[in-house]
């Protein structure tokens, strides 16, 4: 749905929202979105068994559907049915544990042509009590020290809010199907050179269940995904063809 034809930013912003089974929370999501901020909303869903996408297009959102499971797939999905005019994109999540009003804060650099990238860090931010469960907190710095090391720049989170030129992203060629994709945005913007910049962002408890943070045996994937993805990116930076 077209929102407005113009952001007050002066950006064609798509917001990207991958959702899962988020029924719960999708509706109270849509509505509490800035009213002229972005110029397209995407629901990114797939695999939901719930009313997600029922919902999600009643709330005024276009649903893009993947028959392949995965985070980054659905990420890529709704990239590609983006329309030509799109020059920025923001990924958020559907659990309303983000404020939509921050968003404005991450396109602000954009718009000022400061940042190519713009993560949204909930460390920065002071995270609500309990929002962050304790081993995403300890994997994030684990995550964050690596890239330190290896690269030189002290990311403090790999929060999924964040915001980033269309161009950038083109050349970033993202790959990731599952839960590597932010980290991969963000090691990749660093080793392409991209202006990368962090925000502090409000985070909150989620709405609804938990398909990563609350699930032992999906955080341990996720884990996993984000430290190989890591560990491959600076082994073998150049491999750009293989889909992981
Ligand atoms: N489309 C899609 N969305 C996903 C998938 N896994 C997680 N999500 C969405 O990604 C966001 C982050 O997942 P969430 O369950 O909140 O993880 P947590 O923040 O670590 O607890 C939420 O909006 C989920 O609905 C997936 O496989 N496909
Ligand atoms: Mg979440």
């Amino acid at each position: 749905m077209i929102l407005s034809a113009h952001s007050n930013l002066d950006l064609h912003a798509a917001l990207i929202i991958p959702a899962l089974n988020e029924a719960e929370s999708i509706p109270g999501l849509l509505r509490s979105l800035p009213p002229s901020l972005f110029h397209l909303v995407v629901v990114a869903d797939n695999g939901s068994t719930d009313e997600t996408r029922e919902l999600a297009r009643r709330g005024g959102a276009m649903v893009v559907t993947q028959r392949q499971r995965g985070y980054g797939n659905a990420c890529l999905a709704a990239i590609q049915a983006l329309p030509p005019e799109i020059d920025t994109l923001v990924f958020m999540q559907a659990d309303c544990s983000e404020d939509p009003a921050d968003a404005h804060q991450l396109l602000l650099h954009i718009a000022r042509n400061e940042a190519d990238l713009v993560i949204g860090s909930r460390t920065l931010g002071q995270p609500d009590e309990g929002a962050l469960e304790p081993h995403q907190i300890l994997g994030n710095r684990l995550a964050t020290t690596m890239i330190r090391w290896i690269w030189g720049h002290a990311y403090t989170d790999l929060g999924p809010f964040r915001a980033i030129r269309r161009d950038a992203i083109d050349l970033l060629e993202m790959r990731d199907r599952t839960y590597g994709w932010t980290v991969e945005m963000q090691v990749k913007a660093l080793q392409r050179g991209l202006r990368v910049k962090e925000v502090p962002v409000h985070y909150h408890r989620r709405v609804g269940t938990s398909k990563i943070s609350g699930n032992w045996q999906a955080s341990l994937r996720a884990g996993w995904k984000i430290i190989t993805t890591i560990l491959i990116l600076w082994l073998r930076p150049a491999r750009r063809g293989k889909r992981t």
